[in-house]
């Protein structure tokens, strides 16, 4: 039995889908980011890192990093190859994704503004860094975009990992008012993906993320 420890609309979305793509057996724990709490008390005495997701496994160990914990999720069900086998080509160029969706994607959506002092990760709240952050993302869009022109995923036909991890970014893009439209695969990506029963069983539970307002500083 396995505990995700997540937020709404958060990258913790993306092992969320997984889970629920790998149909293994796992309960929530919701952390609120803004105080850093948690059912159980002070989250960061379970997670020093203070961010999510973070998956507690059966043995009470703790796994944190988000294209790890989706690795991990993957390899607990090999049938399902939600990752191809470990030493094929395939596999690398699934990790591959799964790095640049975590260095060039998701690090690019975070602000570098710091929010009342607090140094966290979050996307944007000020008109001016969504402004940045659309400037840094769009030419990483533009990279995805070509993979998926002619291709249903990232690795081909088959739905993997990666493209949950993706489909996440792209729900961030829309938040900060990305028109998808612009790259046309990648919208066709959002809307197939948004289909599947594990994104909205996961969109469902996990409700809406906070709204991004430019007076809302917290
Ligand atoms: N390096 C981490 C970053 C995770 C991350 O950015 N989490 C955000 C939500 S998407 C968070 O929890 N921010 C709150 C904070 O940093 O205090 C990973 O790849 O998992």
């Amino acid at each position: 039995m396995f505990t995700l420890y997540y937020a709404a609309g958060a990258s913790s979305q993306a092992p969320h889908i997984l889970l629920r793509e790998a149909e293994l057996s796992f309960t929530l724990e919701k952390v609120d980011l803004s105080t850093r709490s948690w059912s159980g008390g002070d989250y960061r005495a379970f997670n020093p890192k203070a961010y999510v997701p973070a998956l507690k496994l059966g043995d009470g160990d703790v796994l944190t990093e988000c294209a790890v914990i989706l690795q991990f999720i993957a390899d607990q069900v090999p049938a399902k190859q939600l990752l191809p086998p470990t030493n094929t080509r395939e596999r690398y160029h699934a990790l591959e994704w799964l790095n640049f969706i975590a260095t060039e994607l998701h690090k690019n959506f975070i602000t570098p503004e710091r929010h009342g002092g607090v140094a966290a990760n979050f996307l944007s709240k000020t008109l001016q860094g969504q402004a940045q952050t659309r400037l840094h993302v769009s030419p990483r869009l533009d990279n995805v975009n070509r993979r998926l022109t002619g291709a249903s995923y990232l690795g081909g036909e088959h739905f993997s990992a990666p493209d949950a991890y993706l489909f996440t970014m792209l729900t961030w893009a829309r938040r900060l008012a990305m028109d998808l439209s612009q790259w046309p695969a990648l919208q066709k990506f959002y809307e197939r993906v948004g289909q599947r029963p594990s994104v909205q069983d996961t969109l469902r539970v996990e409700g809406p993320p906070h709204a991004l307002l430019e007076q809302d500083q917290g």
